[in-house]
């Protein structure tokens, strides 16, 4: 081997050993013990009861714990999460909850906070682990396993469907972890069961009113559609008004499945309009503050910090309606 070859496979190998220890030095930012923090908390939008319940469990349980919540709404624009991210940077807080809405726009403004000494916690969704790592760039995500999310409600279809098989996927936010894992935990489920299929797949923004419009439209397109799938509760409860001013009856010629569990949506179950819904929690105050105090402590956080989820059905929709938000 020529020594010039040689010289060029030694220095590649050297440099790659280099990049990786310093990414693996940028270690997490400290966090000193204290009895009172400023904590940012960036919430992505207040557009439905899931986000209102997210929202006031981390009011409530930072308000409960004497800590201060510097927070803000991107009103659904992920650039002005990114940069309500930025200004809680330039506000010297101790640390940010993030609940990123997209998987990869808010990558950046993990970085910068990090780089800045602060320490980020994720709620409710992920990042791509592509471009950021939990346990390096960020402490950890806490939230449900949106994969097993839609495995059960497909699992769920496969069981009850009694001859129903076309169905059409109400998909949320483009871009957003839920979105992306709900649609791969039930399409990858439905697909290996063989006998149905996926008609129509669109995103309605996890919105109520973007969820009604998308379902008018695809009914339209596909009205031999029998089974609905929806990947949160506010689309579904807008596919049911989709569905009934067409004519359709949810629950008789329409299966609907959704996620969330919202009180709403819960009472449809009781009504025999939905059919199930896998639960998604919005409780996050106590676990997030946990969190933080554990890793104030110099306690081990894992990377990942699942929620575990309720499943509704008929059997029990008007026993668990309480604990609905
Ligand atoms: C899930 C969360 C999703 C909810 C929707 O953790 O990101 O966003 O399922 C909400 O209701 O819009």
């Amino acid at each position: 081997m020529s020594t010039r070859r040689e010289f060029l496979i030694v220095s590649t190998v050297l440099t790659g050993a280099a990049l990786f220890s310093s990414r693996a030095q940028a270690a997490l930012p400290p966090l000193a013990v204290k009895a009172s923090y400023k904590v940012g908390f960036a919430q992505s939008e207040s557009n439905s009861p899931w986000r209102l319940a997210e929202t006031r469990s981390m009011r409530d349980e930072a308000a409960k714990r004497g800590h201060r919540l510097v927070f803000s709404d991107a009103a659904s624009s992920s650039a002005k999460q990114a940069s309500d991210v930025n200004a809680m940077i330039a506000q010297g807080v101790d640390a940010i909850f993030l609940t990123p809405r997209e998987d990869k726009a808010l990558v950046p403004a993990i970085f910068s906070a990090r780089d800045a000494g602060i320490p980020v916690f994720l709620l409710d969704r992920d990042v791509s682990h592509g471009m950021a790592r939990p346990g390096r760039d960020y402490v950890t995500f806490i939230g449900s396993d949106f994969v097993e999310e839609g495995r059960r409600v497909a699992e769920w279809l496969i069981a009850n469907a009694n001859g129903k098989k076309k169905i059409i996927e109400i998909e949320g936010t483009v871009g957003s972890s839920p979105a992306n894992d709900r649609r791969k935990g039930f399409d990858d489920a439905i697909r290996a069961a063989g006998g149905f299929t996926i008609v129509a797949s669109q995103s309605g923004d996890f919105s109520r009113d973007k969820g009604r419009q998308v379902t008018e439209t695809l009914i339209q397109a596909h009205p031999d559609a029998d089974v609905l799938y929806t990947h949160s509760d506010e689309m579904a409860m807008g596919a049911l008004a989709a569905l009934e001013a067409a004519g359709r009856k949810p629950g008789k010629d329409v299966l609907v499945v959704s996620i969330d569990g919202s009180r709403t949506a819960v009472q449809a179950i009781a009504d025999g309009k939905i059919g199930a819904i896998c639960g998604c929690s919005p409780f996050f105050g106590p676990k997030a503050f946990d969190a933080l105090a554990d890793y104030a402590a110099g306690k081990p956080v894992p990377p990942f910090i699942k929620n575990e989820d309720q499943f509704y059905v008929a059997s029990n929709a008007r026993t668990l309606l309480a604990s609905t938000f």
